[in-house]
């Protein structure tokens, strides 16, 4: 079994789009390990966003990741699992994702883009260590 970090964003939280978005997941076949509401910390944010700490948009990332409680869960599935949440969320931008994705049929707006999904087996891992650290 395999496991990656998902995070129903900020907006997600305040649409009331939570169980929608987890029953994407629930329907998909993945099992929900572990999941919190929580407001996220400046800190937790900073080092989530580590890699994108030189990039333009990452100021917003950050102020937007912690504006208001978002819904951090570590999901379980087959090898890769990984990649089965990135298919289902669809592409980064929500105007240009597929219909049928998570994005594609609940977003429109590039930072307002719902959800979080670990995008390799060691971001991963690195990102489950930050959010729910009691499971390493
Ligand atoms: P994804 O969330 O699809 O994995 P990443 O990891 O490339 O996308 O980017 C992390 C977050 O940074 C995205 N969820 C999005 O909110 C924001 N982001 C990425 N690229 C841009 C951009 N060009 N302009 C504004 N925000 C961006």
């Amino acid at each position: 079994m395999d496991r990656t970090l998902v995070i129903v964003k900020p907006d997600g939280v305040e649409r009331g789009l939570v169980g929608e978005i987890i029953g994407r997941f629930e329907a998909k076949g993945l099992r929900i390990v572990a999941a919190e509401l929580r407001n996220v910390s400046r800190e937790v944010a900073e080092r989530h966003y580590f890699e994108h700490r030189d990039k333009p948009f990452y100021s917003d990332l950050v102020e937007f990741i912690t504006r208001s409680p978002a819904l951090a869960m570590v999901l379980e599935g087959p090898k890769d699992t990984y990649k089965v949440v990135r298919t289902l969320m669809g592409t980064t931008n929500p105007a240009d994702a597929a219909p049928g994705t998570i994005r594609g049929d609940l977003g429109v707006e590039m930072t307002e883009n719902l959800v979080h999904g670990s995008d390799s087996p060691d971001s991963a891992a690195r990102e489950i260590a930050i959010f729910f650290p009691e499971l390493g």
